[in-house]
């Protein structure tokens, strides 16, 4: 075999890599090509000259197009791969010199060893230059500079509607009454039974409560919590009972199919419906102003005897009417009543001996009153931008 087609393919790979090498340094900004000449001028690495005539090559690159020290630490990991990996055309070439005529055998393997001796040592001595650079530059970003202002975590703060709760609470809390936690999940006779709604009654159709897959209720009112609390503590007992109830309500922007309620049950001897209309109206009073009047309409509720709804007087316009109180110069609150003897009795307490008034009331509609939103679904969508308006 004749040696001239392995010194073109020698040739071939000779201009592989000074092209590389072109590509490579048109990369670099000036400051890195003068640190890598200084590099080697100090380490006394001396590199072919086409190597260095390269570096004289024009900037194609702007500095600020230029890559990163990483990026160009990686390119010249794949470029050793690539030219002396093997795969490499040089390593092709090195086998191939076993099947040449003796007499040029030793010829071109030793230029061969030229050519990968000049790869494998520009290579190396780019890769340790750019591998310390990179180096630097890394622990120069992760240096912390003590003297700096601390970046402050974004402090979140608590929603609307739980700031609303706690208002609530703070005013039952000084008004004596305990807070109860009651559960979300219920069973009928916590849900109906013991709240006197008859066996016939439409909340019971699943088309307005919620079920389990295996019967038990997603509690619609958070009155059950007056028969768990009374069931705890027996009589006599004052507590509030603020918590999530559900209903297969079709949202709008009053309605929920999830939404919070606030309950008040006050059982002890002479209770009468004098307390309750003093309770709410003292409550009221502390919530929205001392100027804040309230009113009862007569309603009804299974659970309760008398039962009335609530109003008060609008918080913005003082009752003279505006677009809050809709005209009316009154705002809809919640249920209440005299605690149903039945109920009483399911609960363990002897309605001879006690007696108490209970109230209702649901805080989203509130919240979205006192806020002003005009839709109370927007408390539930969890959007950062409208909840952190609230802080
Ligand atoms: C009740 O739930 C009674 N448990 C209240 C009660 C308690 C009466 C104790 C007597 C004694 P009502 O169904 O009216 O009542 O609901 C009370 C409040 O919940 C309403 O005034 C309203 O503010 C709120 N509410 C009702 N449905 C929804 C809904 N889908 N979305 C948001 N809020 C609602």
């Amino acid at each position: 075999m004749t040696v001239t087609g392995h010194r073109d393919e020698l040739e071939l790979a000779i201009e592989a890599f000074k092209q590389w090498l072109d590509t490579f340094v048109r990369l670099l900004p000036k400051p890195v090509k003068e640190g890598l000449r200084r590099y080697w001028a100090e380490t006394g690495v001396v590199l072919d000259d086409f190597v260095y005539e390269r570096f004289d090559a024009i900037d194609l690159l702007a500095d600020e197009d230029a890559p990163t020290l990483e990026a160009l630490e990686r390119a010249i990991e794949q470029a050793q791969v690539q030219l002396t990996g093997k795969k490499s055309e040089v390593v092709r070439l090195k086998s191939s010199i076993g099947k040449l005529d003796p007499s040029e055998r030793a010829g071109f393997a030793k230029d061969v060893q030229k050519l990968e001796k000049t790869i494998g040592y520009t290579i190396d001595n780019l890769q340790k230059y750019f591998r310390k650079e990179a180096e630097s530059a890394r622990t120069e970003r992760e240096r912390i500079d003590v003297t700096l202002p601390g970046r402050r975590p974004r402090r979140g703060h608590l929603h609307p509607i739980t700031m609303l709760r706690e208002r609530i609470e703070d005013i039952f809390v000084s008004l004596g009454y305990a807070i109860e936690d009651g559960r979300e999940i219920e069973t009928d006779f916590y849900n109906f039974d013991a709240l006197n709604i008859p066996q016939n009654h439409p909340a019971r159709a699943s088309q307005d409560t919620f079920y389990t897959s295996d019967g038990f209720a997603l509690r619609s009112q958070t009155s059950t919590v007056q028969i768990h609390a009374m069931q705890r503590r027996g009589a006599p007992v004052r507590m509030i009972a603020p918590g999530r109830v559900f209903r297969r309500d079709t949202p709008d922007p009053t309605h929920n199919p999830m939404f919070f309620q606030v309950e008040g049950l006050c059982v002890d001897r002479g209770i009468s419906m004098a307390h309750l209309k003093g309770t709410v109206a003292e409550f009221l009073r502390r919530m929205f102003g001392a100027q804040t009047v309230t009113r009862f309409r007569p309603s009804y509720f299974p659970f309760t005897e008398p039962s009335a709804e609530f109003d008060f007087s609008c918080f913005k316009c003082n009752g003279k009417g505006c677009r809050i109180c809709k005209n009316s110069g009154w705002i809809e609150l919640g249920g209440s009543g005299m605690v149903h003897p039945n109920v009483l009795r399911a609960a363990g307490v002897d309605p001879e001996v006690y007696s108490g008034f209970a109230f209702g009331l649901g805080i989203d509609r509130m919240a979205a009153l006192m806020y002003g939103l005009d839709d109370i679904r927007l408390l539930f969508e969890n959007d950062v931008r409208f909840l952190e308006q609230f802080d």
